[in-house]
């Protein structure tokens, strides 16, 4: 057996994670795929590989070295559990079984829980950055357990995308966490393009800029804090011509947007845990609502306004860029608590520094911005929000102005911003002396008897709403 790492399932991710793992000095990987045509296709491919190429499914377990590490790469659901189950008849005690798919942070968990009683440690990793990142250096996310971290660590750092210096992989925690962590980073990933899709919107409808001057206006924010990938391929986006038409390339792409689901995961664990991250739900049912073409057509119909395209002068350019600063920080905070509440729920020992960090390099998300993240959470790891450290809250004092202006300016104009809107909201709700929460809490005692809580006394009251009116004090220490 000579392989010490090998990789199952061989479509386009598994294929370039193997070529990946190949190129880095001391790794030799055995290779296996269903159907074995593929198997041989990438082997003919990349000679330069030296892929040790099985077969079946016996000829790759024994191909691999002690502890045997494999990772698989096939389809999320019931293709990794066919493949986990055929490892498992066949692994030892102390060998390493890897999901590298999407998998659900749950099954996750089902499945390490399985495999423990076997002694074979089951390891799901978070892997992002699609097919270009898997071939160069993806940010990996692994759950499972720091024994098996220690054969599958420094196999993972050597693949992973490098950000100053270090490798974008740590050891997030156990059994789902890392699954866990790739949901939430998906679900900012999701909020992230909406509020970039918002601030395009604004500079074009409201600006009256076009997609050229947008490509550079979108090309000088990445110098700046906004700087990352997903404004760096915004700014080439934009300044792409239709082949076809010479039209601008975004008119002539339909505009109901996809997904595939993972936001829709995090939304629903966020819910779950009780963690508001209205940023990341508002992008995912931006996606909705523009899937509704009927209901479009109906509103369009109806409606008697239109947006008033106004000059964009410099200040509006800055104040979009402010907003767009702070709706994303509002986006970021909220996925960091749902990291943090998610860790408490499930035991996950998770440093939120060391999450930012590793988003630095590789993935969808990564930023400049991450770093003042990392920052943040090493200075002060049980912060109660990320929009109260110093470089955020100094950032979003200096915005204030411009993101009311940017938000009211929409709404006056006629131009969605559920992604600025919401993440205002929140960080308003957050800083209001007081909330109607108040007024909700007397209604549900006024028509279910829920109870309320008092300002001035401790205990749990409730009023005779019926009766005289006089409150009855339900429970509680004497205040
Ligand atoms: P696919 O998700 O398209 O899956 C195709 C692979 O699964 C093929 O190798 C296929 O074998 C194998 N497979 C299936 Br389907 N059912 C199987 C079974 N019952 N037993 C054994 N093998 C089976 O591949 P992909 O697009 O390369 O994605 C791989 C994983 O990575 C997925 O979980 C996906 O969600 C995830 N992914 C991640 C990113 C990212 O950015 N991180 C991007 C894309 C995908 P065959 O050749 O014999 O049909």
């Amino acid at each position: 057996a000579a392989a010490n790492i090998g990789v199952i399932g061989l479509a386009v991710m598994g294929s370039n994670l193997a070529r990946n793992l190949a190129s880095r000095e001391g790794n030799v990987v055995a290779v296996h795929n269903r159907t074995h045509a593929r198997t041989e296709e990438l082997v003919a491919a990349h000679p330069e590989a030296g892929f040790i190429a099985a077969k079946t499914i016996d000829d790759f377990v024994a191909a691999l070295a002690r502890p045997r590490t494999a990772i698989i790469m096939v389809q999320a659901g019931a293709g990794t559990d066919a493949v986990i189950d055929q490892l498992a008849e066949r692994f030892e005690p102390g060998d390493i079984i890897v999901d590298g798919g999407n998998a659900h942070f749950r099954d996750t968990i089902a499945r390490e829980q399985r495999i423990a009683l076997t002694g074979i440690h089951f390891v799901g990793v978070g892997i992002s950055g699609g097919e270009e990142g898997a071939l160069r250096g993806p940010s990996i996310m692994p759950g499972g357990s720091a024994e098996s971290y220690r054969t599958l660590g420094p196999i993972l750092s050597s693949i992973a995308a490098v950000a100053e210096g270090e490798p974008c992989v740590t050891h997030v925690g156990t059994d789902g966490a890392g699954h866990f962590v790739k949901m939430i980073h998906n679900g900012i990933e999701y909020a992230d393009m909406q509020l970039i899709g918002e601030a395009y919107d604004l500079l074009r409808t409201v600006g009256g800029l076009e997609p050229d001057d947008i490509a550079d206006v979108f090309a000088q924010w990445n110098r700046g804090p906004l700087e990352s990938y997903l404004i760096e391929i915004t700014a080439e986006i934009l300044r792409h011509t239709d082949p076809a038409t010479g039209r601008p390339f975004v008119d002539v792409v339909l505009d109901q947007a996809g997904s595939k689901g993972t936001g829709v995961w995090t939304v629903q664990t966020a819910l779950d845990l009780g963690v508001p991250v209205g940023g990341i739900a508002e992008a995912v049912f931006a996606r909705s609502v523009s899937a509704k073409p009927e209901q479009r057509a109906a509103i369009r119909r109806i409606r008697s306004s239109r947006p008033e395209v106004q000059q964009a002068d410099a200040s509006f350019v800055e104040a979009v860029a402010k907003a767009l600063f702070a709706s994303k920080l509002v986006a970021y905070a909220q996925g960091f608590d749902a990291v943090v509440a998610g860790a408490e729920k499930y035991g996950w020992n998770i440093h939120q520094d060391e999450i930012a960090r590793i988003w630095r390099g590789g993935c969808i998300i990564r930023a400049r911005f991450l770093s003042h993240v990392t920052e943040a959470y090493a200075q002060n790891p049980d912060i109660t929000t990320l929009l109260e450290a110093p470089y955020f809250a100094q950032a979003v004092a200096e915005g204030e102005d411009s993101w009311r202006r940017v938000v009211a300016t929409a709404a006056h104009s006629g131009v969605p911003v559920p992604g600025f809107g919401s993440a205002l909201s929140y960080y308003d709700s957050l800083g209001a002396d007081r909330l109607p929460a108040a007024l909700v809490q007397a209604q549900r005692d006024f028509f279910g008897a829920h109870t309320y809580r008092r300002t001035d006394r401790d205990g749990t009251f409730h009023t005779l709403w019926s009766a005289d009116q006089s409150e009855t004090k339900l429970r509680g220490t004497a205040g």
